[in-house]
């Protein structure tokens, strides 16, 4: 059974930073390499995405071409991803004339099958100096609703009004400045609402035509969740064409200098990616793509949901050779010190900039890594920070594995020479037992896609080493008496925790893993190494041989903060001084109109007793899903998370401050016990709590992302 992996095709017009790398890759690369340490057959595509409006503007206003810019940001990315272990088995280019071929004929096939197509022709603005076809972003003008002087084509950041172009006042190109001209086009649209039956089911039932095809009880709640607020709007159809002078020519006698539009061919770029890899491996991609017993599993990050579970599977339904995804795990956004990341403000750290601060500190790409999956966004949106970076690198790998590897390699040479002793009770002890659950525990938590928890596992594995060593206290026993068989047995046992430490750490920390390998003198893992240990517990075998002799580990870890050599705490404050800047400079730009200043607050409520606020039940909660209510501007139906395996149906007021599709996985509080009412014939019984400013701005109150819900708020 092959498993076929993909991660999100990064766009090659600027850097990744961490974010991305916790979103799509890093869960990706531990699922990959687990799955070749239990001997699957396993290929990870990625690549290049290549494409796209983004890429063609930037380079006409930087006067260079849209390959120098895809050059640049390919090499980079990839590189950075080599930097820090992420080990695809290919990464491909979108602009490759493999991939090119492979789009256009998918393109061909729907296009012959006739129906799955729409053709339009419509009135477009076109800015006749930059002589291309605008999209609505990239017109501004005056607003019509409240006068605003720089409002987009497709919305008024002033007064947050639904604009289309047309009705803006003097409309101006933001490329050229050029006053845009209506121009007639003609293009394709994928006919998505089709097919609205089909994914219903599939997302829903996994069904396909009667038959299962995936689980979706292991999908995430949110993935579910924001798919179904999609469907129950209604699927519209979808534009796949572009007049665009960069991407992939549409293969049509009437579609003369159109290309495909990038989401069209980003996908597809998986499958060329998987053809390429083929090619220079002599396998047929066919084995992969067309094999209904492939495992295909997309990891992204959840702002391409819509794309991957709706859009995507669709169009593979439609071409009707391919097999669909097994799962969409997809990742909430990672913060980063409190706020999302931004270029533009200099808030967070790209990967290239991450691998060259560190370069000099001994399993940096690991340090990163393991901060990052303690901490993943996988249910909810979580948190970077430098003091986490710290803390987890310090208990985790310096406390936990580091001194519990030093002291059993101490030990071991100190007692037996270096040499693993023999122990007359191994199968079914204690220790034995503990390795094989384990192992079988992490395995699991991979399997389910939630790394998070088998990190912790693994954590838990070293503390159990840690306490075990420590309430045998081999060097007690042997004080009273040297040749107490008990201290073979302790240092056997150790020595086979150490074992299974080194070869899970494999898919979380590599680097770390061969460490640990090489102070055991045992061989770099190799694929199917995880299997092989788990049949060796099973047969009650040791995972490290009575007589093999070890090396010496010393201090593996040094811990950051009670480093000598202080150049690694510098690196990181040179990261918090950078964020200190940042923060200076936007609150100096906000503070002359700061809004305490211009708006009056409401006034204050008559004063109530204690008593009358304990009657409130609040409660942590997290939204499911949220769709618009059809006949209400104002309203949206969410479903929340109120813990302890209970749903509820709210109404909540919100429709113009939040898109849905943002919605599901946010962390709320609600009153709980508001009597039940219907609002515009939905049931709302729940009340979720929001801030309001003066100018109607509303925020949600929120615990932190990783609260938990059902719980009280006082
Ligand atoms: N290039 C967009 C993104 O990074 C994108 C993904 C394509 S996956 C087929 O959000
Ligand atoms: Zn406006």
């Amino acid at each position: 059974m092959p498993h076929l992996l993909t991660s999100a095709l990064p766009y090659a017009n600027g850097p990744l930073h961490l974010g991305h790398l916790a979103g799509a890759y890093l869960p990706a690369d531990i699922y990959a390499r687990y799955l070749r340490l239990m001997g699957k057959d396993v290929l990870w595509v990625c690549g290049s995405d290549e494409h796209g409006a983004a890429i063609t503007l930037r380079a006409k206003k930087e006067g260079i071409t849209p390959r120098d810019i895809i050059d640049k940001y390919h090499t980079l990315n990839k590189d950075s991803f080599a930097a820090l272990g992420i080990s695809f088995d290919y990464y491909h280019r979108t602009s490759t004339p493999l991939h090119h071929e492979t789009s256009q004929e998918f393109f061909r096939t729907l296009d012959r099958k006739g129906g799955e197509f729409i053709i339009r022709n419509t009135e477009q603005f076109y800015d006749p100096e930059f002589k291309q076809f605008l999209a609505d972003r990239y017109i501004k003008g005056t607003c019509p609703r409240c006068g605003f002087p720089d409002a987009y084509g497709d919305q008024c950041e002033n007064c947050g009004s639904d604009l289309s172009p047309n009705e803006l006042i003097n409309p101006v190109s933001t490329l050229s400045g050029a006053r845009p001209e209506l121009r007639e086009t003609k293009h394709w649209y994928f006919d998505l609402a089709k097919h609205e039956d089909f994914l219903r089911t599939w997302i829903q039932e996994g069904t396909v035509d009667g038959k299962q095809v995936h689980d979706p009880s292991r999908w995430k709640k949110h993935v579910i969740g924001q798919c179904m607020s999609w469907l129950n709007e209604g699927l519209q159809p979808r534009a796949i064409t572009r007049d665009l002078d960069w991407g992939i020519s549409v293969p049509h006698p009437e579609a003369e200098g159109k290309v495909l539009y990038v989401w069209f061919d980003a996908p597809i770029g998986y499958i060329s990616s998987t053809r390429q890899w083929c090619l220079e491996h002599g396998r047929d991609w066919k084995d992969y793509w067309q094999n209904p017993e492939t495992e295909l599993v997309h990891f992204i990050g959840k702002d391409n949901i819509v794309f991957h579970c709706l859009i995507f599977p669709a169009m593979l339904r439609a071409h009707g050779d391919y097999v669909l995804p097994k799962n969409v795990p997809a990742n909430q956004f990672l913060n980063f010190e409190g706020d999302k990341f931004s270029k533009s403000r200099g808030w967070g750290i790209e990967l290239h900039e991450y691998v060259e601060e560190f370069k000099d500190f001994p399993n940096g790409e690991d340090a990163l890594r393991w901060a990052l999956i303690r901490n993943l966004p996988e249910q909810q949106d979580a948190d970077f920070t430098w003091d986490g970076f710290t803390e987890y690198y310090d208990k985790d790998l310096a406390d936990k594995l580091g001194n519990f590897l030093n002291r059993v390699t101490v030990l071991t040479h100190k007692f037996f020479g270096g040499k693993v002793p023999a122990t007359a009770i191994w199968a079914e002890s204690q220790v034995q037992v503990q390795l094989a659950e384990s192992l079988g525990q992490m395995a699991t938590h991979i399997e389910a896609f939630r790394f998070k928890d088998a990190a912790t596992t693994f954590v838990e594995l070293a503390t159990f080493g840690n306490t075990y060593l420590q309430e045998a206290a081999p060097w007690s026993l042997a004080k009273t008496d040297p040749d107490d068989p008990r201290i073979a047995t302790v240092m056997f046992d150790c020595l086979q925790i150490a074992a299974a430490l080194a070869l899970t750490a494999h898919p979380f920390v590599p680097l770390v893993s061969a460490k640990v390998r090489t102070v055991l003198k045992q061989e770099i893992v190799e694929n199917g190494d995880w299997a092989l240990a788990r049949d060796q517990l099973a047969a009650g075998r040791a995972l490290i041989e009575t007589g093999h002799v070890i090396g010496k580990a010393g201090v593996l870890f040094p811990k950051i903060v009670d480093r000598k050599d202080d150049s690694l705490q510098q690196i990181i404050q040179r990261q918090r001084d950078k964020l200190t800047a940042a923060l200076a400079t936007r609150d100096a730009a906000a503070t002359p109109e700061s809004k305490e200043i211009t708006a009056d607050l409401p006034p204050t409520k008559p004063e109530i007793t204690f008593d009358d606020f304990s009657k409130l039940d609040l409660r942590t909660a997290t939204i499911l899903t949220a769709e618009a209510i059809k006949k209400s501007n104002k309203l949206l139906h969410l479903t929340i998370d109120l813990g302890g395996g209970e749903t509820r149906s709210v109404v909540s007021g919100i429709a113009k401050h939040f898109d849905p599709a943002d919605l599901p996985g946010r962390a709320v509080v609600v009153v709980s016990n508001l009597a039940p009412r219907k609002m515009a014939g939905v049931p709302s019984e729940a009340m979720i709590l929001m801030a309001e400013d003066g100018e109607g701005n509303l925020q949600f109150v929120s615990p932190p992302s990783d609260f938990g819900n059902g719980w009280t708020v006082r």
